[in-house]
């Protein structure tokens, strides 16, 4: 069977950008929001006795101006002539996604076509569509093989109907198989999140080697890995704990041990975990395990601020192991707005979370999601914050109410922009409080802010980024 598997582009719409003044550049750099699509070559893991193609349309699109996407896919199907097509799905692919599906059906009836990812699971009816044959609701790497075994058996009537995790388009309405959501998480780890640690199952990361992935400051290749599923905790924002079921599933050591000794080729690795140290005792023996056997690499990983208070030493182990950036979702500058998030955190654990990591060695890239109903007052709370707690690099998101997450079904009724292309954590999509030009541009301001504070903080800890590696 030939598969032919697509990261639709996201729609280049950035308010904050536009707010910035033409000789500036942003601070956030295109750069930075480039890297592999990993469910993609995840799910290519699985289909290795096949011929399977990536096509990461969205790196294309933010590489290139004036990218036309529709013509690519067209290019593609003529000239790999796929028997299933398989797209990933964030929320602010869903209208790319769309367009490609349209452009897949009238090229050819015949075609398979297969759709998922967080967006089709928290709403899979956003895609019972004619262009759709089947939605993927939850973990993919199975359902796809076992998808494909189906449609290799019978390609006029194929039986998926036992494969569990699908919407199936039965007379113009999805019928669903047996979901994850009714899984056990004994089941999950068994049935389905097992499946990830054959090694003949790994990622198929040479699937995407012709496209650049790199950290362009110290020009670093860099690819991803998974060392766990969902999170611990249930944010209100946030859908990826929704993904999950609700369950925290950290994958054993040794597989991931065995999953990292196939990327010598990359330089940087990030865990792209919802919670890398959601369970800390495999943390501290995955991290133990990295030194033991002298595996080397730069690493990036995510983490809540109470784990870090809580286990300081996992994190100098971390740092020793290689760790030299945490992910943090810092969110709020008051403990009020981390209630209403759900995050069951405070700013005390930020402000020690930051330090302790400081203290390691290790960088800190945190967030803080600015809402619509800031006023002057809310900004400046989180400027004095920032430049009183400098990190490598503090990052701002727009607050979106992301389809399928509790604080849509809070907020849905202030949205005043459905356009999912805007959906992408730079756009408001609900009313902002202060007029909208003003609104942009103090979250240009912080940006800035963020800058000077980076600079300040870097001159003071006497850090500089690495250099590149002679080999990269
Ligand atoms: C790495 C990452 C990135 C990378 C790379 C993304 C890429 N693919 O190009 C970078 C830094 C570039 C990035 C950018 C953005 N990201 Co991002 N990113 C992540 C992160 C940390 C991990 C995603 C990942 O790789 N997961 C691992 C894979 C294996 O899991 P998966 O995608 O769920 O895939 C599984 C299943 O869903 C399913 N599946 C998925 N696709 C398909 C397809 C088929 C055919 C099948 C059968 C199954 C299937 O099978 C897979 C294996 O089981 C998540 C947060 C997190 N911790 O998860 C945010 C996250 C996904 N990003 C998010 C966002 C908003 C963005 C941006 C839009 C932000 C922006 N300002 O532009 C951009 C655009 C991304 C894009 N793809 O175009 C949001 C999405 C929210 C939403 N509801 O859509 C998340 C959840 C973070 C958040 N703040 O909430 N991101
Ligand atoms: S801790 Fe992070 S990943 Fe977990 S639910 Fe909250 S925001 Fe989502």
């Amino acid at each position: 069977m030939r598969i032919l598997l697509i990261n639709p582009p996201v729609p280049d719409i950035n308010a904050i950008r536009d707010h910035y003044r033409a000789d500036e550049e942003m601070e956030l750099n295109k750069r930075e929001l480039i890297g592999p699509p990993l469910a993609l070559n995840d799910i290519a893991g699985a289909l290795r006795n096949e011929e399977v193609r990536i096509a990461d349309l969205k790196f294309e699109n933010d590489e290139q101006k004036n990218f036309d996407f529709e013509k690519a896919t067209y290019d593609e199907l003529t000239s790999f002539s796929p028997d299933i097509v398989g797209i990933t799905c964030l929320t602010a692919h869903v209208n790319s996604a769309k367009k490609i599906l349209k452009v897949v059906r009238d090229f050819n009836q015949k075609i398979l076509t297969v759709i998922g990812g967080l967006h089709t699971t928290l709403n899979p009816h956003d895609f019972s569509m004619p262009e759709v044959d089947l939605v993927v609701i939850g973990l993919g790497k199975r359902t796809m093989r076992s998808v494909v075994d189906a449609f290799k058996a019978d390609t006029s009537r194929p039986d998926f109907a036992k494969i569990p995790g699908l919407g199936i388009r039965v007379n113009g309405e999805l019928k669903f198989t047996r979901q994850q959501s009714e899984m056990s998480r004994k089941e999950i780890k068994e049935e389905h999140y097992l499946y990830y640690d054959k090694d003949e199952y790994f990622p198929d990361r040479d699937l995407t080697s012709r496209y650049n992935y790199i950290i362009e400051q110290n020009n670093f290749k860099v690819h991803y890995i998974n060392t766990s599923l969902g999170c611990t905790d249930k944010c209100s924002f946030c859908g990826l704990w929704k993904f999950a079921s609700g369950y925290y599933i950290p994958r054993e050591v040794p597989s991931i041990i065995r999953e990292i000794k196939t990327m010598d080729e990359y330089p940087a690795i990030r865990m792209v975990d919802s919670h890398t140290y959601g369970n800390i005792e495999n943390s501290r023996l995955m991290f133990q395990s990295l030194i033991d056997e002298n595996i080397q690499h730069g690493y990036i990983v995510d983490v809540r601020t109470d784990t870090v208070v809580k286990h300081p030493d996992v994190f100098e182990l971390s740092a020793k192991a290689g760790v030299k950036v945490a992910i943090l979702g810092f969110e709020a500058t008051t403990d009020e707005e981390l209630e209403k998030y759900n995050k069951k955190s405070s700013i005390a654990n930020t402000i020690q979370a930051i330090d302790t990591l400081h203290d390691a060695g290790i960088w800190c890239a945190g967030n803080y999601i600015i809402g619509p109903h800031y006023e002057e007052k809310d900004f400046e709370r989180v400027e004095k914050f920032i430049t009183d707690h400098p990190i490598l690099f503090a990052g701002f998101t727009v607050m979106t109410p992301y389809p399928g997450t509790p604080q849509y079904e809070a907020m849905k009724d202030q949205i005043i922009n459905t356009n999912l292309d805007y959906y992408n954590l730079v756009n408001s999509v609900v009313k902002t409080k202060l007029p909208e030009d003003v609104f942009y541009n103090r979250v240009v301001d912080l940006y800035k802010l963020s800058q000077l504070a980076r600079v300040e903080f870097m001159k003071q800890a006497g850090m500089k980024r690495p250099e590149a590696r002679k080999d990269t």
